[in-house]
């Protein structure tokens, strides 16, 4: 209860913050987007994970505000980097379980979208296999509007759920990101570099693009180079990092 308060202050003393993380194509070397990650700095102690308190924002519904606040602020970072002048990049927002399926979604996305200026063609939402699998009827129909409205869709952890071949099919997606718990022992364990390997030619032969994460060596990155990995995220070019990083990052690209 004390945290579920403490939750509510932040939001209202904008104790929120978002870190972004590069996306790098994995052949040109160059960033082509970021992920947004939420990030809370209370003001009397250090930075706190989101993996401590998303859970705890769900359950009591304070997802949704905690929510609009990470869409709409990384809606007017990709406006603000466009009108500073810096390349393109595509920012990809998390969406939890409550987010996506317990709530008008769509509209809210197309909302913030009116409100920001964003342009839906360079944002992503980002959504775990097991919230797609866990209603997939109603999750088909919410990426169906999301993605009329020109918004790109990822599934987010794949190969830690069960999705089945059909239902990929029938979702309107445009990539999978390779969980990290596959990434991690690409190249000592002969299983996970054979279930990476199967995922990118699941991807491609479904005409989807497909991002690694959590790559942390130079040995990981060839192999996924080598295997024909779009795009990747992970320790080994950066971690998440504050805005300014990124657009120095960018201006230092373009
Ligand atoms: O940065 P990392 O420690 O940053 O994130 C931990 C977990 O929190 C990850 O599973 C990540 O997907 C999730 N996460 C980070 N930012 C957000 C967000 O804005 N919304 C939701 N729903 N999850 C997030
Ligand atoms: O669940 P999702 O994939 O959205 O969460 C991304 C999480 O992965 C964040 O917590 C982010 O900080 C973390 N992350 C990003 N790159 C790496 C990496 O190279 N190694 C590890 N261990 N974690 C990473
Ligand atoms: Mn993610
Ligand atoms: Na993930």
């Amino acid at each position: 209860l004390r945290m579920e308060g403490a939750l509510q202050r932040a939001l209202q003393r904008g104790e929120f913050l978002l870190h972004y993380q590069p996306v790098v194509d994995i052949g040109s070397g160059r960033v082509t987007g970021v992920e947004a990650l939420l990030r809370w700095q209370p003001q009397d102690r250090g930075m706190v994970s989101p993996a401590e308190f998303i859970p705890l924002a769900e359950e009591t519904g304070l997802i949704v505000p905690i929510g609009d606040w990470v869409l709409q602020t990384a809606m007017r970072q990709q406006v603000a980097w466009r009108q500073a002048g810096l390349p393109l990049v595509r920012i990809s927002v998390n969406l939890s379980a409550r987010q996506f399926l317990g709530q008008d979604v769509a509209q809210r996305v197309a909302g913030l979208l009116a409100q920001t200026g964003c342009d839906p063609s360079w944002l992503t939402l980002e959504i775990t296999e097991s919230v797609l699998m866990e209603n997939p009827v109603a999750a088909t129909e919410t990426m169906g509007r999301l993605a009329e409205m020109g918004v790109q869709l990822a599934i987010d952890d794949f190969g830690t759920g069960y999705s089945s071949l059909a239902s990929l099919k029938r979702f309107p997606i445009h990539s999978l990101k390779i969980d990290r718990s596959f990434v991690m022992d690409l190249t000592q364990d002969a299983d996970d570099a054979a279930i990476v390997n199967a995922v990118i030619a699941l991807a491609h032969s479904m005409k989807l693009n497909v991002i690694a994460e959590g790559v942390e060596t130079t040995e990981q990155l060839a192999f996924l180079q080598e295997h024909g990995c779009d795009q990747m995220q992970g320790y080994c070019f950066s971690r998440p990092v504050a805005p300014e990083r990124i657009e120095a990052m960018l201006r230092r690209e373009s």
